[in-house]
């Protein structure tokens, strides 16, 4: 087994800023896991659109307060400390941060660990 501290990220290739956001990249494609796990900090103030139209994505919201827009229904979801949502269907949607939120974020399939987003909130596959 091993053991990952945030420390062990902080500063490295896998603390990314994506503008709006701040992933640290604590388990990526090359631990072998089949999904990939990050602490992301979503910035108060913010709203980012995002469509992971190759991945799957939980968002485990550990701190602060937000909502999720999903653009296929225009439904607003509340988000808060506590609160998970699963973007199951690939949903396109907003992300608005009402504070900081501190999110714990599992890709399916992995993140590489350098992604950001490109200029339609999608990251690549990975053909690695
Ligand atoms: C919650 C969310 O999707 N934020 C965007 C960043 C992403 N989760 C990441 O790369 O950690």
């Amino acid at each position: 087994m091993k053991v990952v501290a945030l420390e062990d990220v902080l500063g490295t290739k896998h603390e990314v800023d994506g503008g709006n956001w701040i992933s640290r990249r604590l388990i990526t494609k090359k631990d072998g896991m089949g999904y990939s796990v990050n602490d992301t900090i979503i910035k108060a103030g913010t709203e980012t659109h995002i469509w992971y139209q190759n991945h799957l994505e939980s968002v485990y919201c550990i701190e602060g307060e937000g909502e999720v827009v999903t653009l296929s229904d225009n439904k607003v979801w509340p988000i808060e400390k506590d609160q998970l949502y699963a973007l199951d269907k690939n949903d396109e949607h907003l992300l608005r941060a009402k504070t900081d939120m501190r999110m714990v974020c599992v890709f399916n399939p992995p993140l590489t660990g350098n992604e950001v987003h490109d200029e339609n909130g999608v990251y690549p596959v990975d053909e690695g």
